[in-house]
This record gives C-alpha cells, sequence and structure tokens, in this order.
C-alpha cells in the first residue's frame, strides 16, 4: 500500500443558511482538526452538490459566500486551511466524470440520501441527484484525502468513496488512490431537528423551528430551545437513563458539544432538572457560542469583494494540489494527451 501524505478534505453545501448541526458536526470539528493535527486541510463550499436541487442562483451566490463567513467566524482561518468553492477547482467535475465510470448503478441505488431527497418521485430527481456520491468521491480523492471529518449522514457515502477508490485501483492495476478514513467523533454527530428526535436538522426543512440556524438572534435561539420537543419526565442522572428518550438526548448533546463537556458531566451538573429549567440553561449556553460567530459572519459580509478574493486564492491553492492528481488519472485511464 502506498504512502500518502496526511491530508484533510471536507465540504457543506450552499444550499441555505447554517444550522447549528452544520457547527457542531462539521465547522467546529474543522477548526479543531485545522488547529491541532499534523496534517494539511483542505475545506470546501460545495456549491455543484448544492445545484443536485434547485436553486435560486442569486440566492445561492449569496449562501456561498455566507458559508465562507461562517467558515472563517468558526475558525477555519484561509491561511491556515485551502478555502475554496468547488465550481472553481475545475477537476472536481472532471474526476467525477470518470468515477461514474468506475461506480455502479446498483451502488448509487442503495444510498439512503438518494432515496430520502429523491423521495417516491425518482423519475423527476436530476441525474445530479443520483451521481451525487461520485462527485463527493472526487472531491475527496482529487486531494488524495486520508481523513474526512463528517456527521454521521455522510457515513455511508464515504464508504462508497472508499469502494470507487478500491474498484479504480483494481480494475487499472494501481495502487493510486488512497483508502479515506472517516472521522465521525463527538458528542454532535448527528444533530436531531428540535421539532422531532428521529430525523436530523437539516438546512432545508421546511420548519424553521426545527433547527438553529447560525444567523439567528439570541431571543430566536431562546425561543426555539424552549418549544423544543420533549417528554414530560426529568432529565436522568445517568447516560444510560437517555435510551429511548431521543428528544432529552439531543438536547444533552447539544449543550454537551456547546459546552465542551461530557455528555455524563452535563447529566451531574443537570441530572433530575425538569426542562424547564433546563432549557434556559441551554438557550445561555447556546447563545454565549453562537452569536459570537453570526456577528463575526455579518461583519465580514460587509465585505463580498474580500470573501471573494479569499474563495479565488483558495481556489488557485486546491487547483495546485489538484491538477497534478487529475492528469495522473488521466495517464491511468488511458487519455492520450494528458
Ligand atoms: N444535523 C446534523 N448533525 C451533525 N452533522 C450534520 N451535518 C449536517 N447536518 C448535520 C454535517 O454538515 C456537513 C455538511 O453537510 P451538507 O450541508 O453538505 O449537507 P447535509 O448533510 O445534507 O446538510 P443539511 O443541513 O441536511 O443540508 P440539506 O438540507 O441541504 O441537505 C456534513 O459533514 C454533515 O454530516
Amino acid at each position: 500500500m502506498a504512502e500518502f501524505t496526511p491530508r484533510v478534505f471536507s465540504g457543506i453545501q450552499p444550499s441555505g443558511g447554517l444550522t447549528l448541526g452544520n457547527y457542531l458536526g462539521a465547522l467546529k470539528r474543522f477548526a479543531t482538526m485545522q488547529d491541532q493535527g499534523s496534517w494539511q486541510t483542505i475545506f470546501c463550499m460545495v456549491d455543484l452538490h448544492a445545484i443536485t436541487v434547485w436553486q435560486d442562483p442569486a440566492t445561492l451566490a449569496r449562501a456561498t459566500r455566507e458559508l465562507c463567513a461562517g467558515f472563517i467566524a468558526s475558525g477555519v482561518d484561509p491561511e491556515k486551511s485551502i478555502l475554496f468553492n468547488q465550481s472553481q477547482v475545475v477537476e472536481h467535475a472532471q474526476l467525477a466524470w470518470i468515477f461514474n465510470c468506475v461506480a455502479r448503478m446498483g451502488w448509487m441505488q442503495r444510498m439512503t440520501q438518494w432515496k430520502d431527497k429523491a423521495g417516491k418521485n425518482q423519475q423527476n430527481a436530476s441525474l445530479g441527484l443520483f451521481a451525487y456520491p461520485a462527485l463527493m468521491a472526487a472531491d475527496i480523492l482529487v486531494y488524495h484525502a486520508t481523513h474526512v471529518p463528517v456527521g454521521e449522514d455522510q457515513k455511508q457515502h464515504l464508504e462508497l468513496t472508499r469502494d470507487i477508490a478500491i474498484k479504480f485501483n483494481n480494475d487499472f492495476g494501481v495502487d493510486f488512490f488512497p483508502e479515506t478514513e472517516p472521522v465521525i467523533e463527538g458528542t454532535a454527530t448527528r444533530v436531531m431537528s428540535l421539532r422531532d428526535g428521529s430525523k436530523k436538522m437539516s438546512k432545508s426543512d421546511p420548519s424553521d423551528q426545527s433547527r438553529i440556524n447560525l444567523s439567528d438572534d439570541a431571543d430566536a435561539i431562546a425561543q426555539k430551545l424552549r418549544k423544543a420537543r420533549t417528554d414530560p419526565e426529568p432529565l436522568p442522572e445517568t447516560v444510560a437513563g437517555l435510551e429511548d428518550r431521543p428528544e432529552a438526548r439531543n438536547l444533552v448533546n447539544i449543550y454537551a458539544a456547546l459546552a465542551d463537556m461530557t455528555v455524563a458531566e452535563v447529566l451531574a451538573e443537570h441530572g433530575g432538572s425538569q426542562f424547564s429549567a433546563f432549557k434556559p440553561a441551554l438557550a445561555d449556553v447556546a447563545v454565549d457560542r453562537l452569536t459570537p460567530i453570526s456577528t463575526e459572519m455579518s461583519r465580514l459580509m460587509q465585505d463580498q469583494a474580500e470573501i471573494d478574493r479569499i474563495l479565488a486564492r483558495g481556489a488557485e491553492r486546491a487547483r495546485e494540489i489538484a491538477a497534478p492528481i487529475l492528469k495522473k488519472t488521466y495517464e491511468i485511464v488511458g487519455m492520450v494527451g494528458a
């Protein structure tokens, strides 16, 4: 097995405003990985993924810049990390085409995100939505990324990325693409909807009450948490007591992740409390952690030219890594002139 330079890649879709789920499951961890690991970190606004479902052009452009501001406000430093939007590094789409020819229809049909997002009307879903995981594999493998921090929901796509790498290597008799490791760690790898403890918190959920947006002000955060669905029991004293209580577990997990505590530590402090007491305490922690980020995002959004400069510079740096890997891929496949 070839040795690969440790490299972290991850992306977020500019398909709406950022949620607490994106922050805890992705952005907060990206900043930690950037600062603590001995690897290069590459983060991307995956606009090509966003358009697999309809996006209004002006809204997409704004969401992409806002997402860039969200990355920076959450601690991703565009000097230390490479930060860019996917459409500006053409190698992603070029490698995705090769992977469309490596991946099998049956693999794609098994993807739960495809089934969830296409719903009952698969015939009317875009071809891009179906091929989404092959583009995601290209996003990762065009950098020979070795580690990909994601939330639980992306685990299956990461497994498919490994399958594509293995099949490519086998088909062409090479040891060229790494078998990437998903990094799914912490107490908030799956932040759930505030209205339904069995559903993931999502930026495209039609109900705004289901999520905390990074753009919500202190009043909105407190109001949404106050109205969050719960059961009538007080909080348990032990972690085991959260079993079969999805809404309670979700709120405790959110508290733990925001306050950098373990679930056991949160329960040692709040076990036995009624939700009428716990929810305001959670709101205080959430407001304390999230409002500096939204304030910084608004400040950054006032200078869009600077955001565009950051993205352009990031794309240039990303291409320096991606272009030789794509060239070598083309040579392996037998493309003349590569
Ligand atoms: N609820 C969540 N809990 C933990 N992690 C989450 N992530 C998203 N939601 C949660 C993580 O955020 C990263 C970026 O996700 P994405 O925006 O590319 O797509 P997504 O997972 O489909 O997120 P959304 O909010 O649900 O977007 P829409 O509604 O457009 O589909 C990923 O690492 C993801 O795991």
